[in-house]
């Protein structure tokens, strides 16, 4: 062979040996589409170090949005996060693939307490694991709302479903969750009703007490309200125990003088379970093992707990836990405080279809 097919077929090895170093490369990724706020990125960083399978990594705030995702199929995506009254119904719509619980070794750390919690889901928890778990309730600027009512009742639902209460506060900035699976059952509570009524006449009544109280709300979203309070451009919210706590934490790092608590109201309020499951079309089902088997490891669960201010299901993780987050009951809620918590049930398509249209006419008004 001539010197310059010599180098032709060293060339053509070398674009070979690069295709399937590229192609091996690429396999190692991990597509995880979580919830905004609720994971150290050095708990990534240290997953990829660990393994070389590179993160890419996604956020949503709601519910629907993984949901709607979910039932298309082919998200691409590995790993994702419902709550557990979603997953429910999205196992029985085969969305989502049994746990190879040969590859999660670290099962073993999980909290046996929330594990048959999230079995009412998930029977004998065949499809996914807790990552975080937390409550529903107020979040609030006490300065802002002491200056207005010294007496405002922060630890009350009233503060926000009773006219004239909340009409006090709409100028100093209202922002509410747009996720009526947490508003309708505070509402259903507030109203003395079952918060897990499925009934249509109870929805529409819990609808007619959000329509009342609406012009005071500012906006209904479910993420923005972490910075809107850490800045003190709001004085009140309902949204997510470990979100409002973040919003506390960016206020204090900043100094910026705003003051912000979390209070589960005295009525009850929602206890919810987001959880880690695979797609049954995931690409990448063995990445999706190896992330989820990393996230059990009590320091990396523990090191995103000690960030983001949830409770998690590992009870391996309580001893890396920061005794201050360990001993808040707004993370940690104890005996008392749990005896006023519900959790929900999946909604059935009639009821989610009447959910849904209360909810619009709550936001839009109509
Ligand atoms: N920023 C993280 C928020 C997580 C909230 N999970 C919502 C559960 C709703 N049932």
């Amino acid at each position: 062979m001539s010197k310059l097919g010599l180098r032709a077929l060293g060339a053509a090895a070398g674009l070979t040996v690069a295709l399937i170093s590229g192609a091996q490369a690429e396999d190692k990724v991990v597509n995880v589409f979580n919830w905004s706020d609720y994971i150290d990125q050095s708990v990534l960083d240290d997953f990829t170090k660990e393994t070389g399978i590179k993160v890419v990594y996604d956020v949503f705030d709601s519910n629907d949005i993984l949901e709607t995702k979910l039932l298309a199929g082919g998200t691409g995506y590995d790993v994702v996060v419902p709550s557990a009254e979603f997953l429910a119904r999205q196992i029985q719509a085969g969305v989502f693939q049994k746990l190879d619980k040969s590859k999660l070794p670290n099962l073993v750390n999980v909290w046996p307490d929330v594990a048959e919690r999230l079995a009412v889901y998930d029977p004998g928890n065949e499809y996914a694991v807790n990552y975080m778990w937390g409550t529903t309730g107020i979040g609030y600027n006490p300065d802002k709302i002491k200056a207005i009512d010294p007496n405002a009742p922060v630890d009350s639902w009233k503060i926000l479903f009773d006219p004239e209460t909340v009409a006090k506060f709409k100028s100093c900035g209202i922002y509410v969750l747009d996720a009526p699976e947490e508003l309708i059952p505070a509402a259903l509570n507030y109203l003395g009703k079952d918060p897990n009524s499925k009934d249509s006449a109870d929805i529409e009544a819990a609808g007619e007490l959000l329509k009342s109280i609406a012009p005071n709300i500012q906006k209904f979203n479910s993420s923005e309200y972490i910075n809107a309070l850490a800045n003190g451009d709001i004085c009140l919210a309902v949204g997510y125990s470990g979100d409002v706590l973040q919003a506390r934490n960016r206020a204090a790092e900043a100094k910026n003088g705003v003051t912000v608590a979390y209070s589960v109201p005295k009525e009850g309020a929602k206890l919810f379970f987001d959880n880690m499951a695979i797609p049954a079309d995931a690409p990448h089902p063995e990445e999706a093992l190896a992330f989820i088997n990393f996230i059990l490891k009590p320091e990396e669960i523990a090191k995103s707990s000690n960030y983001v201010s949830y409770a998690n299901g590992n009870l391996a993780s309580q001893k890396f836990i920061d005794p201050a987050i360990l001993n808040d009951k707004a993370i940690f809620p104890d005996a008392e405080t749990m005896k006023h918590l519900y959790g929900i049930s999946p909604y059935d398509p009639k009821s989610q279809r009447v959910l849904t249209r209360v909810w619009t006419s709550v936001k839009t008004g109509m």
